[in-house]
């Protein structure tokens, strides 16, 4: 299998993490994504290949403009007032307030986030918009060189990016980027099949209205896990999207069994949408010895989850979202790969 991969990932290297009133190294280090590498280099999964520059329109094909030039000119307009740390919101148009953008930097790091762990740091747009260029160089590839499955290895992730928010570590929605860019080079249907431990808010965000998009996602429960607000088992889609929206919320402790449950669900649900492509939003923060989640995945089990995914027989694009103990980060991710290909 291909893997996509550049080096300006490392451009995203923020110093600080809000995590349980304290400021902390960030969960979503570099570490992540060259842990990774080595072992699909180790494990000789395949070639890699670097991505190509796909320029912003595929990203203003979904995001909110405003919130674009809002991510590309944050760290500047920040770091010129004389804030000496990282750009951290601390004041949302919460309930019953005005939804008005304000002009100053502190009152738009609020107006576009929808959580504070995320601190914007200098360098975060330029690997954002990598990010979004290896996801969509996979894409192509599994278009036009005909691959069954190809690795687009992100870094930042995406899938809490919503329209016109970033939070929980990510800025562009690759995956939704790249289910956009599939649409718009003649695929009718797509599937994104939300594997990572978190609710994709911002996936589902995206696509809440349409039906020509079918989103899935398991993860931990809103009333334990972040993003907290969304991702209820009731959250099905509204208006034409009604009935393309699942969810699979599950609680403290889920082990691999009843996780697998849910996935071969989700899997018939694919297999009667008649979708042409999948995109598995591929995070392994279930992993049992994850740091923030609280699923009990093991190793061997990324194995299978591959080998159901494989069973679709579909071409399928994976990218990468989460995931934290690095130390496991790169076998856990490398046998989903694997399972696929059996
Ligand atoms: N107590 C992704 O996996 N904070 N994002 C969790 C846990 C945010 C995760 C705090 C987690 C964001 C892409
Ligand atoms: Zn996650």
């Amino acid at each position: 299998m291909i893997t996509v991969f550049s080096d300006k990932h490392r451009l995203r290297n923020a110093k600080t993490e809000l995590y349980g009133g304290q400021l902390v190294a960030p969960f979503e280090s570099p570490s992540r994504a060259d842990i990774v590498l080595e072992r699909v280099k180790s494990e000789k999964l395949g070639e890699v290949i670097e991505p190509q520059d796909f320029g912003i329109d595929p990203v203003l094909a979904l995001h909110d403009a405003g919130f674009v030039e809002f991510l590309q000119n944050a760290w500047d307009e920040w770091s010129q007032t004389g804030f000496e740390g990282e750009a951290i919101p601390t004041c949302w148009p919460a309930r019953r307030m005005s939804h008005r953008i304000p002009e100053f930097i502190e009152g738009k790091v609020g107006y576009y986030s929808m959580s504070s762990e995320t601190s914007i740091s200098k360098g975060t747009w330029e690997a954002a918009d990598v990010s979004k260029d290896v996801a969509l160089t996979g894409a192509e590839l599994l278009l036009k060189r005909d691959q069954k499955g190809v690795f687009s290895l992100c870094r930042p992730p995406g899938h809490h990016a919503a329209l016109d928010m970033f939070g929980g570590y990510c800025f562009l929605n690759n995956a939704a980027i790249s289910a956009q860019w599939f649409r718009d080079n003649g695929i009718e249907k797509v599937c994104i099949l939300d594997i990572d431990f978190h609710h994709g808010n911002g996936t589902q965000d995206i696509f809440y209205e349409r039906e020509d998009v079918l989103y899935i996602s398991l993860h931990g429960h809103p009333r334990d896990a972040f993003p907290h607000f969304s991702g209820y088992q009731d959250e099905t889609g509204h208006n034409a999207g009604e009935g393309a929206t699942f969810n699979w919320p599950m609680s403290p402790g889920t082990q691999f069994g009843k996780w697998c449950d849910c996935l071969k669900e989700s899997l018939e649900k694919i297999e009667s949408f008649e979708t042409e492509i999948i995109v598995v939003s591929l995070g392994v923060d279930t992993f049992e010895k994850d740091p923030i989640s609280f699923f009990k995945l093991k190793s061997g089990d990324f194995l299978s989850i591959g080998k159901l995914i494989a069973e679709l027989e579909l071409p399928t694009l994976f990218v990468m979202e989460g995931g934290y103990n690095i130390n496991e980060l790169g076998v856990n991710v490398v046998n989903v790969l694997q399972g696929f290909e059996g």
